[in-house]
């Protein structure tokens, strides 16, 4: 079994190349709730909804979060109310809020939530939050401690991140942490997320960076840069404003000594030789088409397997 740590729309996308080859008991995607919150008297989380919308196939691409095909009526209307309109909330994908709202409501954990509302898409693969709890990430900032949204939407990320605080009292779900000792997993597949605000909050969890690590199963990740700029998001930004290199050889270092090998994109193979202590593969990992995501999942797993 391949356990895959994702955040949103890169992760997203691996993760659906994965579920593309892989049968659903050969593959568990761990999602990000680092940003999650409650907005509007429900409870949002863009990650396991990117995911779920993906693997789902009604992700909307020109958004990067939310369903394709959108309406927005019902933020129109919130609007016109004076009511909070910078985070908007379309028609259909206010569905799975108020529904899974609903069920968290009524006492059901937001592992089994996920579950059902990933049942109800059709999607036959484990798609489980990274935790149970709240694990919310802060963002310490030029403009002070920001929550997380306010940093991404409110903000649109132009204050100045000086670091991150990430959820690390708060225990894994118990879904991971059974995957995390799991006999099964062959290896850990860190997809091409943003590692610091998709990937570290996961990893920050109670024991988990070194629980993964002590598993002997090989780790890797796909770096999200490409060509020096990030493939979609603000890493580039905030790897720039932490003062780390905004390359592959960046990301490298910032994983190194617990991943054994990153996978670069061949645009990158002149950072190979001033990454060390880290394996490389070089591949296509720009995902545009379905065909990308499976011909990626299948060149990863095969460096792995
Ligand atoms: N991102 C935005 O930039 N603007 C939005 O209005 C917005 C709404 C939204 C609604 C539901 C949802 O699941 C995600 C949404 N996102 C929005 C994305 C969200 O902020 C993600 O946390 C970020 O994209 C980082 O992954
Ligand atoms: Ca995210």
């Amino acid at each position: 079994m391949i356990l895959a740590l994702a955040g949103g729309v890169g992760g997203a996308k691996l993760a659906a190349g994965l579920a593309a080859i892989l049968p659903p008991e050969e593959l568990a995607i761990v999602v990000n709730t680092g940003d999650d919150f409650e907005h509007l008297g429900l409870n949002i989380c863009p990650d396991i909804d990117t995911v779920t919308y993906t693997l789902a196939g009604i992700a909307n691409p020109e958004l990067g979060w939310g369903i394709a095909g959108e309406s927005w009526a019902f933020m129109e209307q919130v609007a016109k109310l004076g009511g909070e309109s910078w985070f908007r909330l379309g028609d259909r994908d206010l569905a799975t809020h108020v529904e899974r709202t609903r069920r968290l409501r009524g006492g059901e954990r937001l592992t089994v939530v996920t579950e059902a509302l990933a049942r109800a898409h059709g999607i036959a693969h484990r798609i489980v939050p990274m935790a149970d709890d709240p694990a919310p990430t802060i963002v310490h900032s030029d403009e002070g401690r920001l929550a997380f949204q306010d940093y991404f939407v409110r903000r649109q990320c132009r204050p100045r991140v000086e670091r991150l605080e990430l959820a690390a009292n708060v225990r894994p779900s118990a879904a991971f942490d059974a995957l995390i000792d799991d006999p099964a997993i062959e290896a850990v597949i860190i997809c091409p997320s943003n590692p610091w605000l998709s990937i570290d909050p996961i990893l920050a969890l109670a024991g988990v960076r070194d629980r993964l690590r002590a598993r002997g199963v090989p780790i890797v990740a796909i770096s999200p840069i490409v060509g020096g700029k990030a493939v979609k998001g603000p890493a580039a930004k905030i790897m720039a404003e932490l003062g780390i290199p905004v390359s592959s050889a960046g990301i490298a270092a910032h994983y190194r000594g617990f991943v054994d090998g990153l996978v670069l994109d061949m645009a990158d193979a002149g950072d190979m030789e001033a990454i060390a202590g880290v394996r490389t593969l070089l591949a296509g990992t720009i995902m545009k088409s379905a065909g990308d995501r499976a011909r990626l999942a299948a060149d990863v797993l095969a460096w792995v397997r």
